[in-house]
């Protein structure tokens, strides 16, 4: 042990620990300073920063043995409080700076680090400081974080003052579209919301510290599990198999299309007979504390007959391969497409056809937290488990079964959720907690590593893709053929709706009048298909949208006026058949056009004979909603103190489900002249809020919004008089007038069938996307120098959330273009190893410009906003490297070898 007196946010302490534990795990810990976040616990993030006697530190990987006696110590705590906030925390609300907030304390506190030293930075400054220290955002895109310290500097700097960033309501009273700062900023800027690892700390010391068993192979048959020497270790409660899980055991996607070969129960919560994949759980060990849990954890002994792992989808496919779920083929799952006449006479018969594969591959998530939850029996007897989950009502249902407990006794709660991108539209540890406060009766906490975030949670599954356009002399698309493969991983959920999507992307954005194709889903070895950010159009649209420019490059067409051509128009149709609801995309180019051309002009002044310069476009395209009839519940109240509360679970990744939820309600319910402090959120408790589904499908504000809409519309209606004014809570209650009402909407949309045809989503969103990129000729590097979106995402609610959205999701698009990949379990299991985007990587020039198309079957004309920054700015950016150097990078990432061998071959 060692003993240090220490000053911590100016306050004397003495601190006595293990000279190897950390500097972050003590803050945590031993003084309650959760401002102090833990993302990856390797030096690689940053939200674990503090100042050390003024110097920045990465207090995960700092020992308390290095602290020198007298060390002065600030955290978030002692930079700023609620009620005396620092221009920086005010800054980061002003600029929507904190999405899920998990990075924000970590990035403030280096920013103040950097303004003690440089107190009037350039912007390249700061960028260049966030770099060296490794500060790292998935939400943001960085743009607004280097938007904030500049006027945070210049408010220390006496040039500004800090009410110039404070916000204020228009006279009008209303907040739509306008820059109000989400409910949650003011917590999240001062350290202050306690995400899941921060409530774990905080449970009751009866508290289990659970640790998993996990396979170390990616395929094989489980001969036995000996856990009677775990069993023995110190600290060790019970160490839990299989054995102990009372039903199924088996986790279940619960909807499986009739035509899938599956049955959907191929999951299972910890493995019985296989595993199928590396990572995948066996046991868990519950102990008195994380250490004695992951000790125990390494001394559990698995006996594996290792078989033949099938890492991809041909390799799953190929005639020798067994069969991974034994009575199940590998291929469990085939989509067709047919619209129109058929294609193969026309292909015959064109002026021009053009023909590529694609391959967009095993994307991580890489949210900076890592997947965390606990579970407990509440004074009901009911079993409560909180988690990222952004699909309460959905996992609830999915996990029940397999737990062998009935769905009325678990109530589910989303945690603050630092980050999710998609990968917690399925269950990750829900059912494991779950099992393990089941199995021995007591309050369990389990909270992944980075690594285990990385390597055992889901990833975007792999498409590969065969595409063929056939088009007139004048670039008039006429037909197009495609088939394409999904590697889904071991596990069935939604792998036949991620198959669909291909049908309904690939060529999206574009009228053309006869396709045929055939998708497949395929069971494979490696990491499970989970929901990603834009799920399946960043995969097939990757494939039109070059495939585009391949066309153009044939027709000697332009790329834009090429796809001015063939846009939706009146009387087109989607790939599904669908009329889309607006046809924004003309005016979307022509918006697009100037900045294009000026773009190209400066691409040609400034290439060298060392550096190519480029230009490249695409167009996105993705529905706001799950398929067919999608239905969201809400509940509204009218308080007795005339607030009114919303309750939803309008789950919040780090989106901003709180903005959406008061935005539309404010708006909803502005006759009554309410200030938004006046309406209170209750969301994402299963025990206490309608089911609105989950937030994947960029369809809460569209369809939770509709249901809220609704709700508030109810309400007024009971509160609204003759004379037209409204009721108090008080003559409600004499009148007898309900004060609380029911929020309900369905999507007036249609499923698509066998051949994919249908009218899925009531409403879309739609982008042009611009990429300007330098390509280095010696070594193959390309460097994205600038974005622009034109988005029509329809009426904006709120234009931080939405900016956020956009620029994060573009940031995700250069990471999947050029550097992001899970396909080597090893290599890609740390942050920098999968290519995580820092700063550098993302640039600070991103244009946004809006063309707001109200839909007509949006709230108050808003569509979705969150998936279509990722729908396709990678191809984009493979565009611009071809248009660049000539070289066209048709599977991704482009890494500089490839680009360099592209260049060598040419
Ligand atoms: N919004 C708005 N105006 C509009 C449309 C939307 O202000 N016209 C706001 C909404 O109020 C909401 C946000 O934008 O706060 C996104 O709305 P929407 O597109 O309806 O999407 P959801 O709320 O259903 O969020 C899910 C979506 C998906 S599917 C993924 S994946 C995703 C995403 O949003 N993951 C995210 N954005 C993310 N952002 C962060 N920071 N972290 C994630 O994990
Ligand atoms: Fe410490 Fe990532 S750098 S948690
Ligand atoms: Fe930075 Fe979410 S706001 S990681």
């Amino acid at each position: 042990m060692i003993k240090r007196m220490v000053t911590i946010n100016g306050a004397p302490r003495m601190a006595i620990t293990r000279p190897d534990t950390t500097l972050a795990t003590y803050l945590r810990e031993s003084l309650g300073l959760t401002s102090v976040k833990v993302g990856c616990g390797q030096g690689h993030c940053g939200s674990c920063n503090v100042i050390v006697d003024g110097k920045l530190v990465r207090s995960c990987s700092y020992k308390m043995s290095r602290l020198t006696e007298g060390a002065t110590i600030t955290t978030l705590e002692g930079i700023g409080t609620p009620d005396n906030l620092h221009p920086l925390q005010v800054a980061w609300m002003a600029h929507g700076a904190a999405q899920c907030g998990f990075c924000s304390p970590g990035f403030i506190v280096s920013a103040k680090a950097l303004i003690d030293t440089n107190p009037k930075p350039s912007r390249d400054d700061v960028r260049d400081w966030f770099q060296k220290h490794r500060n790292a955002c998935r939400c943001t895109g960085y743009k607004p974080l280097v938007d904030a310290v500049m006027d945070a500097a210049a408010v220390v700097r006496g040039e500004m003052k800090v009410d110039d960033l404070l916000y204020r309501i228009p006279a009008d009273g209303r907040i739509w579209g306008t820059k109000y700062p989400r409910p949650s900023a003011l917590a999240k800027v001062t350290g202050t919301l306690d995400f899941g690892a921060d409530l774990g700390i905080k449970m009751p010391e009866e508290t289990l510290r659970c640790a998993l068993v996990q396979a170390e192979a990616s395929h094989a048959k489980i001969l036995g599990i000996d856990t009677s020497e775990a069993e023995k270790m110190p600290g060790v409660f019970k160490v839990v198999t299989h054995k102990d899980i009372k039903g199924k055991n088996r986790i279940t996607g619960l909807i499986t299309f009739p035509s899938n070969k599956g049955d959907g129960w191929d999951r299972p919560i910890l493995c019985d007979e296989k595993v199928f994949q590396y990572g995948d759980a066996i046991a868990i060990v519950c102990a008195d504390t994380e250490e004695h849990a992951k000790a125990a954890a390494a001394a559990v002994k698995v006996d594996l007959e290792v078989l033949p792992a099938y890492m991809s989808a041909p390799a799953a496919m190929a005639d020798d391969a067994m069969e991974i779920h034994p009575g199940t083929p590998n291929v469990y799952f085939e989509q067709h497409l047919v619209k129109g006449p058929e294609t193969k006479p026309i292909f015959d018969k064109a002026d021009v056809v053009v023909e590529d594969d694609f391959y967009v591959g095993r994307q991580p998530h890489m949210p900076i937290e890592p997947d965390v939850g606990f579970a407990f029996f509440n004074e009901d007897g009911k079993l409560c488990i909180h988690s990222k989950s952004i699909g309460l009502h959905l996992h609830l249902y999915m996990i029940a079964p397999g737990l062998g407990i009935e769905p009325d006794n678990i109530i589910m709660v989303q945690n603050p959720t630092g980050g999710t991108f998609g990968y917690k539209f399925s269950p990750t540890m829900e059912a494991l907690v779950g099992a393990a406060a089941m199995a021995t009766g007591r309050p369990v906490f389990l909270n992944y590593s980075w690594y285990q975030q990385q390597t055992y949670t889901g990833k975007r599954s792999p498409f590969f893709i065969n595409l063929r356009y056939a088009a007139t002399r004048e670039g008039k698309l006429l037909a197009m053929e495609s088939d394409w493969s999904v590697d889904h991983g071991p596990y069935s959920e939604f792998g036949d709706l991620l198959t669909l999507r291909g049908a309904q992307f690939i060529g999206a954005g574009y009228d053309i009048p006869s396709i045929r194709g055939l998708g497949r889903t395929v069971c494979t070895n490696h990491a499970w298909g989970s929901a990603f950010r834009g799920y399946g159009s960043p995969q097939s649209e990757f494939a039109s949208e070059v495939l585009m420019d391949e066309l153009a490059e044939k027709l000697g067409i332009d790329p834009l006026e090429l796809r001015y051509r063939n846009v939706y128009r009146e009387g087109a149709t989607t790939p599904t058949g669908q009329v889309p609801e607006v046809l924004s995309l003309p005016e979307l180019l022509d918006t697009a056009r100037p900045r294009y051309l000026a773009a190209k002009e400066k691409a040609a002044r400034e290439s060298t004979a060392e550096v190519k310069k480029g230009v490249g476009i695409s167009v996105g395209v993705y529905g706001c909603g799950l398929d067919g009839p999608d239905t969201a519940e809400i509940a509204v109240e009218l308080n007795e103190d005339g607030t009114v509360t919303i309750f939803a679970t309008w789950h919040d990744h780090g989106q901003g489900a709180d903005m959406g939820t008061l935005g539309t309600a404010h708006e909803a319910l502005r006759p009554l002249g309410i200030a938004p402090e006046n309406i209170r959120l209750v969301l994402n408790d299963t025990a206490v809020c309608p089911n609105a589904g989950p937030a994947g499908g960029s369809r809460s504000q569209v369809v939770v919004g509709r249901a809220i809409k609704a709700g508030c519309e109810l309400l007024l209606g009971g509160m609204r008089k003759a004379d037209g004014t409204f009721r108090t809570y008080a003559e409600m209650r004499d009148e007898k007038i309900a004060t609380r009402y029911s929020g309900k909407w369905s999507a007036p949309c249609t499923d698509c069938n066998a051949e994919g045809q249908g009218s899925p989503f009531a409403v879309y969103m739609y982008g042009v996307f611009l990429a300007e990129v330098s390509v280095e000729l010696a070594t193959g590097k390309t460097t994205v120098d600038k974005m622009t979106l034109v988005a029509d995402i329809g009426k904006i609610v709120n234009r931080l959330t939405v900016d956020g959205q956009l620029y994060g999701g573009i940031a995700q698009g250069i990471g999947l273009a050029l550097s992001e990949d899970f396909e080597d379990i090893k290599k890609h299991s740390t942050m920098p190893g999968a290519g995580f985007p820092y700063i550098k990587q993302i640039p600070d020039e991103i244009d946004l410009v809006y063309v707001e198309v109200p839909r007509p079957e949006g709230p108050f004309g808003a569509g979705g906003v969150g998936e279509l920054p990722l729908t396709c700015p990678h191809a984009a950016i493979i565009n611009a490297i071809h248009n660049a150097c000539g070289v066209r990078v048709t599977r991704l990432p482009a890494l500089p070898e490839k680009v360099l061998a592209g260049l060598q071959g040419k």
